[in-house]
């Protein structure tokens, strides 16, 4: 089951240019940054003051050969993904499977603030890259 819109994810170059953008035009403020190697992006969360709501996520490619880098050769920035916050990754993936949804790892990996994510096919969903996102135990994002 979903239980919320987690984040949106929107590919950038450069996070740090991106972060000040964000700030400067919308007054979105980064709460969370990270580096996470296995996914090749340096990537930031980003709330209106004071939102607990859904975030923006800024992804930035820590090198060419990853998913934001192929990504933003072929489409430059943009919308790359929208993450739902799920109860139970494992359950949440069998249940896709199960409708024939291509999940693109066989088990959940690490993603941000420790959590653990799985992706949904774009061709499968509507032509939205969908990441699952079941939050670690102490997040309270
Ligand atoms: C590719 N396609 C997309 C898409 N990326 N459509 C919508 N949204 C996207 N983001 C389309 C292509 O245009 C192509 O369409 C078709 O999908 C098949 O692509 P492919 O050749 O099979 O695959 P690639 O090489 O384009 O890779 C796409 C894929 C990849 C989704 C498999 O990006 C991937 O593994 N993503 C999961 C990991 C990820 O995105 N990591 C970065 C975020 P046509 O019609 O031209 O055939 S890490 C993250 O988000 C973590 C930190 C977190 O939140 O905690």
């Amino acid at each position: 089951t979903v239980l919320a819109v987690d984040h949106v994810g929107i590919a950038v170059a450069d996070l740090d240019e991106a972060i000040a953008w964000y700030a400067d035009t919308f007054g979105l403020v980064a709460t969370h940054e990270e580096t996470n190697e296995e996914q090749g992006v340096r990537e930031a969360m980003l709330s209106a003051p004071g939102d607990a709501g859904a975030a923006v996520q800024l992804l930035a490619p820590l090198r060419p050969d990853s998913a934001i880098g192929k990504f933003l050769d072929r489409n430059g920035p943009g919308i790359q993904q929208m993450a739902y916050r799920v109860a139970d990754i494992e359950a949440t993936s069998a249940a896709l499977r199960d409708k024939g949804m291509r999940l693109l790892y066989d088990e959940p990996r690490r993603g941000t603030a420790g959590s653990r994510i799985n992706f949904v096919h774009p061709k499968d969903a509507g032509g939205v890259l969908v990441e699952l996102v079941e939050q670690a135990a102490t997040d309270t994002h």
